[in-house]
């Protein structure tokens, strides 16, 4: 391990926690949506002798082209498959002798839980009840080693809405989750809770703020903003515009759940933030200022004349931020890129790649667009 981060934990605590036990045999499952590209990325250079499985039934929101310049890789294998496919997962567990699962695969938008919950309940939750159980199965096969881990990633929306004066979630905030998005993430973590606590399973989790950067699928506010400012079509701002979200840029979110695979007691959750809390409308006020800067040709200038506010989220939330403070003071995590920062090299990154984001406003895309801006 390499972090400056890491490095700054005193040596008592990581004398009782340290598990950096490599080479791993790891299952990343939804590894070509955008996080859990970023992190199958992150991996490859931090831990090049690791096998990585990477699991994703490629929905719409999973793209193999996430994966560019990793596939071929001997150590990486690429599996299409649904995480609801018990079989699938038995034959993966067993005969890649995997003894580490992160779990990414989601539906993860909350526009489109509001318009078809279904898929929200059968991934996030039957998904995830599937995986822990095959987990748990081949786990105690294995004779209950010491070094499995499976780390399941969640979402800071489990907790609702934050009032302006409060501080931010912790992991002793009770859970109050508003969109069917946020309630099937919910029932995932409890399983996962409960897992670890009738069973003793080693289980991980992470709930973290809203995560920006490369390979982000362009429903999601900043992508979606970025790319109507280089087409000039308008940026549509639901409500009012003051909806606050706590910004972590995606290789800070990396690195903890890196963090929290190596120093983590199993069974524990820690919450990850960016430290970043900003609102809606000053966020797409702030790419329009980086757009002008950076493609200083376009015919719409300033782009913040594209600036169009549409009807609210149905159930919108107000307010998230995170209250970071375990994860720092337990493991000496602490996100690295201000918001400034991140969304010049994220706008910088969609800039350089059109040819990665052309080919996502498919007419699936289109049609989901009309419904949902309608
Ligand atoms: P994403 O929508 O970009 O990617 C999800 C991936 O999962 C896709 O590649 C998709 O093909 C795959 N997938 C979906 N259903 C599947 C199934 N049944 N079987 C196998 N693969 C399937 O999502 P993301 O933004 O990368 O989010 C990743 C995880 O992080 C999710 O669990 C999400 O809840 C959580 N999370 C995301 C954010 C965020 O800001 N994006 C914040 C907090 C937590
Ligand atoms: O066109 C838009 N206009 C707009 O004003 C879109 C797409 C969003 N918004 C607002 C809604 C939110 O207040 O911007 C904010 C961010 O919206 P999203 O990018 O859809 O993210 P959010 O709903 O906050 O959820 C995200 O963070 C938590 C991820 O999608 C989830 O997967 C994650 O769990």
């Amino acid at each position: 391990m390499s972090t400056p981060e890491i490095q700054s934990v005193t040596s008592s605590a990581l004398s009782s926690t340290l598990l950096d036990r490599h080479p791993r045999r790891l299952i990343i499952t939804g590894g070509a949506g955008f996080i859990g590209s970023n992190f199958v990325h992150y991996w490859g250079q931090h831990y090049p002798g690791d096998r990585v499985i990477v699991l994703d039934a490629l929905t719409y929101a999973g793209n193999r082209a996430n994966l560019a310049g990793l596939e071929g890789h001997a150590n990486l294998r690429f599996v299409q498959g649904d995480i609801c496919d018990r079989a699938l997962i038995d034959t993966l567990l067993a005969e890649e002798a995997i003894d580490t699962i992160v779990h990414f695969a989601a539906e993860s938008h909350v526009d489109r839980s509001i318009l078809g919950p279904g898929a929200f309940v059968q991934t996030n939750v039957v998904g995830t009840f599937t995986l822990l159980e095959a987990f748990r199965q081949h786990w105690q096969a294995q004779g209950k080693p010491e070094q499995y881990r499976f780390h399941h990633v969640s979402t800071d929306e489990v907790y609702g809405s934050l009032n302006p004066d409060d501080p931010g979630f912790s992991e002793i905030t009770p859970y109050a989750p508003n969109s069917p998005y946020s309630a099937s993430k919910a029932g995932s973590d409890h399983l996962v809770r409960a897992y670890h606590h009738t069973y003793g399973m080693p289980t991980l989790m992470t709930n973290c703020s809203n995560n920006y950067g490369p390979y982000h699928f362009p429903e999601k506010l900043i992508p979606l903003m970025c790319i109507n400012i280089l087409l000039g079509k308008p940026l549509p701002v639901y409500g009012d515009g003051q909806n606050i979200r706590d910004w972590l840029y995606v290789e800070d979110h990396c690195s903890a759940i890196d963090t929290v695979i190596h120093r983590s007691q199993p069974g524990e959750t820690y919450n990850v933030g960016g430290n970043n809390e900003v609102k809606n409308l000053d966020l797409v006020q702030m790419l329009c200022t980086l757009v002008d800067e950076l493609a200083p040709d376009l015919p719409v200038r300033p782009s913040s004349n594209l600036i169009t506010f549409v009807k609210d989220r149905p159930g919108h939330d107000r307010r998230y931020a995170i209250d970071a403070t375990k994860i720092k003071t337990e493991l000496g995590w602490t996100p690295s890129v201000t918001v400034e920062e991140g969304l010049r090299r994220t706008v910088q990154w969609y800039l350089n790649h059109p040819d990665w984001w052309q080919p996502l406003l498919s007419e699936e895309y289109q049609a989901y667009y009309r419904k949902v801006y309608a």
